[in-house]
């Protein structure tokens, strides 16, 4: 099966890649739709670490073709998203309402038991989040697969397993922004538009939108923007102005960049909330100083996947869409061939789309 692989560092390219049958606990799916999110960029320019070669991909919709050993909660034929961190049930933070955390196993390119199930020129590679799904296929943990209706498009159904959940849950779930709350978005790519969109459902009276792109502003105010600021030097203190000297209720940061990690932290009204989304390099650090927290009584506050309950939320969101509160269609920028995934980067790169989507015959 075609396959795109991150084969080392900063180079990408569509390969050849074998796959065994399911394993005990394991499905195997024929993917309809992926998603191409920054992070798997990341995996590729080495921001988020990685063995290579790695399968990439962490977002998407498709078709269960076969089910291993032990599986009952699909059956092939079924319709499912995947989620990028398998949801055991059992282990701490499931049990303890954050299941988003959930540490059943280690993030290292491999399935729940420790090995890959993906092979290329004979030998096992990694997979990208217990995914891999920028592929025709996927052998991936059944904790990991989420049943849904079938009257949803799949390019839609794709975004709720990353973006989608990341952005809105950012703001109803993680922040639990307040109706009427005023916010800022710094960072208006797929993940921070959906953030936009979260806060509109949220009901925020003002969502101001801040990124370098004018189109992406533009973007912003079609999902629910309510002023768009450009960033530069005098970023804060135009929102301050905005906001008569207060700062907003909650500070989006949707990019993973040590500046703009600190200017959300000023943007954040005294008693409010820095909610930070974007991963940054782990050699790179952001600066606050000593005084600053206690005596405003700020909360810097970070987002795992929108601290989502995949097998809640993900239907959740598909209702939302069904009821006309969440644009998903309007999302889809561009779609794809997985030939085309370089065309897919170059346009995730460049700011072209809010989101391209990757789909297969
Ligand atoms: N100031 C303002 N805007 C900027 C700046 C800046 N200095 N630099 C970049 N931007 C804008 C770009 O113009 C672009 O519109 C946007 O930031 C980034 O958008 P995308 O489309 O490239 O990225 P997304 O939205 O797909 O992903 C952004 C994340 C921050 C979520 C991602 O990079 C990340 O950090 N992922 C890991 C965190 C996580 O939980 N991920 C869940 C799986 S993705
Ligand atoms: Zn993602």
């Amino acid at each position: 099966m075609k396959a795109v692989v991150a084969t080392e560092l900063d180079q990408f390219s569509v390969e050849n890649v074998e796959l065994d049958p399911p394993k005990v606990g394991e499905v195997l799916v024929r993917m309809k739709a992926t998603g191409v999110c920054h992070s798997d960029l990341s995996m590729i320019n080495g921001t988020i670490p990685t063995p290579f070669p790695t399968v990439l991909g962490h977002e998407g919709a498709g078709i269960v073709e076969q089910i291993g050993e032990g599986v009952t909660h699909v059956e092939a034929g079924d319709h499912v998203v995947l989620s990028f961190v398998p949801q055991c049930g059992e282990c701490f933070h499931c049990i303890h309402d954050e299941p988003y955390l959930c540490n059943v196993a280690k993030v290292d390119g491999n399935l729940l038991d420790g090995t890959s199930r993906a092979r290329m020129n004979g030998d096992y590679i990694a997979v990208m989040s217990f995914l891999g799904n920028m592929a025709e296929y996927a052998v991936v943990p059944s904790i990991c697969v989420v049943p849904i209706e079938k009257d949803v498009s799949f390019q839609a159904a794709a975004l709720v397993g990353c973006g989608i959940t990341t952005g809105v849950g950012a703001a109803i779930k993680t922040a639990r922004v307040a109706p009427g709350a005023t916010v800022a978005v710094v960072g208006c790519g797929g993940v921070g538009l959906s953030v936009i969109q979260g806060c509109r459902i949220a009901g925020a009276k003002r969502i101001i939108a801040v990124d370098l792109s004018a189109e992406k502003m533009e973007m912003a105010k079609s999902f629910g923007a309510t002023d768009t600021v450009t960033p530069g030097a005098n970023t804060v203190r135009e929102i301050m102005g905005m906001t008569g000297g207060i700062g907003v209720d909650y500070a989006f940061e949707v990019i993973g960049r040590p500046a703009t990690i600190e200017t959300c932290v000023k943007l954040a009204r005294r008693g409010g909330r820095a909610v930070l989304v974007g991963v940054g390099r782990m050699e790179e650090r952001f600066s606050v100083n000593a005084l600053i927290l206690p005596l405003t009584a700020k909360t810097i506050q970070g987002c795992m996947y929108g601290s989502v309950n995949t097998k809640t939320d993900f239907r959740m969101y598909l209702d939302f869409y069904r009821r006309g509160l969440l644009d998903l269609d309007g999302m889809v920028s561009r779609t794809y061939s997985i030939d085309e995934a370089p065309q897919a980067f170059a346009d995730l790169e460049s700011g072209n789309n809010a989101r391209g989507v990757i789909l297969y015959p």
